[in-house]
């Protein structure tokens, strides 16, 4: 297992559209449970494969308490999405930003298991929120690209002010 370099909006690799898997072969085990530990360290609920500079359609999630459910989805798709929430959502690759975003409250998910195996997943809530910000990463937007031009200039600044500090 190994920890996995996050890259930082506004890095020009959160833009590239990932590719379809299409062997669910050893690599991609690996890659997931990379993936994995790279999400439970930082800590998040949620990461994308473009996230890590791997630009294959591969997401790990774990919503629980116990971070004792984590979910893997290979060219995860949304078949159907119904209704509309709100809700502020943060990423850690533009770390302390936080903002409302509009998504649909309710999703049901295609994709394939570790197994290869194709499955169906009706979600709501928090889940649905998070599936729907992995499969943008995958699609190359992060959750800044649906926000106003002008925050997106201060969300920026901030971050490019916080790499100086850090530097
Ligand atoms: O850890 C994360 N929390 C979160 C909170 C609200 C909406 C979406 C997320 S996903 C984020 C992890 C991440 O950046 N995934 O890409
Ligand atoms: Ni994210």
């Amino acid at each position: 297992m190994a920890l996995l370099p996050i890259l930082r909006f506004p890095d020009p690799r959160l833009k590239k559209l990932a590719a379809p898997v299409i062997k669910i072969d050893n690599g991609i085990r690996r890659l997931a449970a990379d993936m994995a530990e790279t999400m439970y360290e930082a800590p998040g609920i949620g990461l994308a494969a473009t996230q890590v500079d791997v630009h294959k359609r591969v997401v790990v999630v774990d919503i629980s308490e116990e971070k004792n459910d984590l979910r893997v989805f290979i060219n995860p798709e949304l078949s159907n999405s119904a209704g509309c929430s709100i809700g502020e959502e943060g990423c850690l690759s533009v770390p302390g930003v936080y903002d409302k975003v509009e998504r649909a409250e309710r999703v049901t998910v295609r994709y394939l298991d570790l197994d290869g195996k194709p499955q169906v997943l009706e979600a709501e809530g928090l889940l649905a929120v998070c599936i729907q910000h992995e499969i943008d990463h995958l699609n190359g937007t992060v959750f800044v690209d649906h926000l106003s031009q002008l925050k997106q200039t201060r969300i920026r600044s901030k971050l490019a002010k916080q790499a100086r500090v850090t530097a």
